[in-house]
C-alpha cells in the first residue's frame, strides 16, 4: 500500500474516534446501558479499562525512557539480573505482586462477581415473557395475559436484494416487536426450537443462548421507554442475518393499554377460526403468511433450493437426500423425482406438526388457523397449483383436535 493511503486510512481511524457525528456513538463506546446489569457491565469495563491505562501509561513511559536514555551508543551495558536477593530487591518483587492481586480479585473482583450472580437472580419477577427462537425468527409469549405473536424480519425484499436503498434500520426492523414494560422486573425464559440461537440487546447488556431441549432464564429491569434493538448472536443457519430483535419499553401504563389491545386481538383471531372466507379473502391472506413465513426456504418463487428446500410447485423436479425424499414420498408429496400436491389432509399436518428430523417447521403454535388455512389455499393455487378449493380455517382446526 502507498503511504499515502496509509496515512489516509489512519487518518479516518482517528476522525472517527476522536470526532464522532452529531449524536454518533464512537465505535469503542457502549450503547447507553439501560438496565443495571448493562449499568454494572459498564461500570466493571470502564473501571478495568481505568486502571489498565493507569498501570500500563507509566509502564511503558519508564519502558520507553530507559530504551532512550541507557542505550548503548551512551556507552551502557547490558546488567546481569539474578533473582532478587536483599529484602528490598523482594519488597519490589513481591509488592507489584500484590498490588495486582488485590487489583484483580477485590477491586475487580467483588464487581465482577456481583454481576454474575445479580444476572442469575430471575427471583420476583414481575411479568415472564417466553422466548421461542427459531429458524429464522423469534417467538415471544406472555403466558400471564393469554398473549402470544411471532416475530420476523419485516425489511422489504427489494432493499434485501439490493433493488432498494436501505433503510435506515436496514435488517433491524420486525412486523411485531418485543413488547416490554419499564421499571418492572421481567424474567425472560428463553428456548429454542430447533438449533442454538442466541438472544442479545446490548442495550440490555444480556446475551443468553437459547438451546434446544433446555430452558435458559434471564432477566430486564428497564429504566427507559424506548426502542432496542438486538440481533441472534449464534450462528444459526443461511437465515441467521435475518432474525433481528427489536424490543419496545413502554411505561406500565401505556404497557397494559398495549396488553388490553393484543388480547382484543386475539380474540378477534380465535373468532375468526370459526368464520367462512371466500377464496379471493384466503388467497390475499395467504400471499402475505407465505411471504413473510415460507418464501424464506422455500423461496418467494415457490421452486424452492435444490437439495435443501422442495419447490411449492408441483410438477418441479427435486433431488435430496434420501431421508427427505422418504419424508415427501411418504407423505404424498413426491412422484418420480418431482414434488407434487399431496392431499389437504396432509398438507394441513405438514404445516402444522412439520416435518421431524428436517428443516421444515411446525406452525401449530406459531399462526392461527386462519392464517394456516390461507397459506395453504395460497400455496395449492399458485405458482402453477391449481386445486380449486378454498381451504377454511374450521378445516385446520378439526385437525387440530384431532390430534
Ligand atoms: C426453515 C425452512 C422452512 C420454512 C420456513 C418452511 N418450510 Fe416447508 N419445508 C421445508 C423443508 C426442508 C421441507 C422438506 C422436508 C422433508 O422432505 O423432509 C419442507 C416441506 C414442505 C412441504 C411439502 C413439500 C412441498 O414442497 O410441497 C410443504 C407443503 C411445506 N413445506 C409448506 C410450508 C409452508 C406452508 C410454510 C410456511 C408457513 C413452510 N413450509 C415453511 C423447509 C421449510
Ligand atoms: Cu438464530
Amino acid at each position: 500500500m502507498r503511504d499515502g493511503k496509509v496515512i489516509a486510512i489512519a487518518a479516518g481511524l482517528l476522525a472517527s474516534v476522536v470526532a464522532p457525528g452529531a449524536g454518533a456513538h464512537p465505535f469503542y463506546e457502549f450503547p447507553t446501558p439501560v438496565t443495571p446489569i448493562a449499568q454494572e457491565t459498564l461500570f466493571i469495563h470502564n473501571l478495568f479499562l481505568t486502571i489498565m491505562l493507569a498501570l500500563f501509561i507509566p509502564s511503558a513511559a519508564i519502558v520507553l525512557y530507559s530504551l532512550y536514555a541507557h542505550r548503548k551508543s551512551r556507552g551502557h551495558v547490558a546488567a546481569k539480573f539474578t533473582r532478587p536477593t536483599t529484602p528490598k530487591q523482594w519488597v519490589f518483587v513481591l509488592l507489584p505482586f500484590a498490588g495486582l492481586v488485590f487489583i484483580d480479585y477485590v477491586i475487580l473482583g467483588i464487581p465482577a462477581f456481583h454481576s454474575i450472580l445479580a444476572i442469575a437472580d430471575t427471583r420476583d419477577p414481575a411479568l415472564t415473557v417466553r422466548v421461542t427462537a427459531s429458524q429464522w425468527k423469534w417467538q415471544y409469549a406472555y403466558p400471564s395475559y393469554g398473549i402470544q405473536f411471532t416475530s420476523s424480519l419485516s425489511t422489504p425484499q427489494d432493499e434485501i436484494d439490493g433493488k432498494a436503498p436501505p433503510d435506515k434500520h436496514f435488517l433491524r426492523e420486525v412486523d411485531h416487536p418485543l413488547v416490554l414494560p419499564t421499571n418492572e422486573k421481567v424474567d425472560l425464559v428463553i428456548a429454542s426450537d430447533d438449533v442454538i440461537h442466541s438472544f442479545w440487546v446490548p442495550a440490555f447488556g444480556i446475551k443468553q443462548d437459547a438451546v434446544p431441549g433446555s430452558l435458559r432464564e434471564t432477566w430486564v429491569k428497564i429504566d427507559k421507554p424506548g426502542v432496542y434493538r438486538g440481533q441472534c448472536a449464534e450462528l444459526c443457519g443461511v437465515g441467521h442475518a435475518f432474525m433481528p430483535i427489536v424490543v419496545v419499553a413502554k411505561t406500565p401504563t401505556d404497557f397494559a393499554h398495549w396488553v388490553a389491545a393484543e388480547q382484543a386481538k386475539a380474540a378477534a383471531t380465535r373468532a375468526a377460526a370459526s368464520q367462512t372466507f371466500t377464496m379471493a379473502q384466503l388467497m390475499q391472506r395467504g400471499q402475505g403468511v407465505y411471504d413473510k413465513i415460507c418464501a424464506a426456504c422455500h423461496q418467494p418463487t415457490g421452486l424452492g433450493i435444490p437439495g435443501a428446500f422442495p419447490p411449492i410447485a408441483g410438477g418441479h423436479p427435486f433431488a435430496a437426500s434420501p431421508a427427505l425424499i422418504a419424508n415427501l414420498a411418504q407423505r404424498g408429496f413426491y412422484r418420480n423425482g418431482d414434488v407434487v400436491m399431496g392431499s389437504v389432509a396432509s398438507h394441513i399436518g405438514i404445516v402444522l406438526h412439520g416435518i421431524p428430523g428436517s428443516p421444515m417447521p411446525a406452525f401449530e403454535s406459531q399462526l392461527s388457523a386462519l392464517d394456516i388455512a390461507a397459506v395453504i389455499t395460497f400455496e395449492r393455487n399458485s405458482f402453477g397449483n391449481h386445486d380449486g378449493q378454498p381451504v377454511e380455517p374450521a378445516t385446520v382446526e378439526s385437525a387440530e383436535h384431532d390430534q
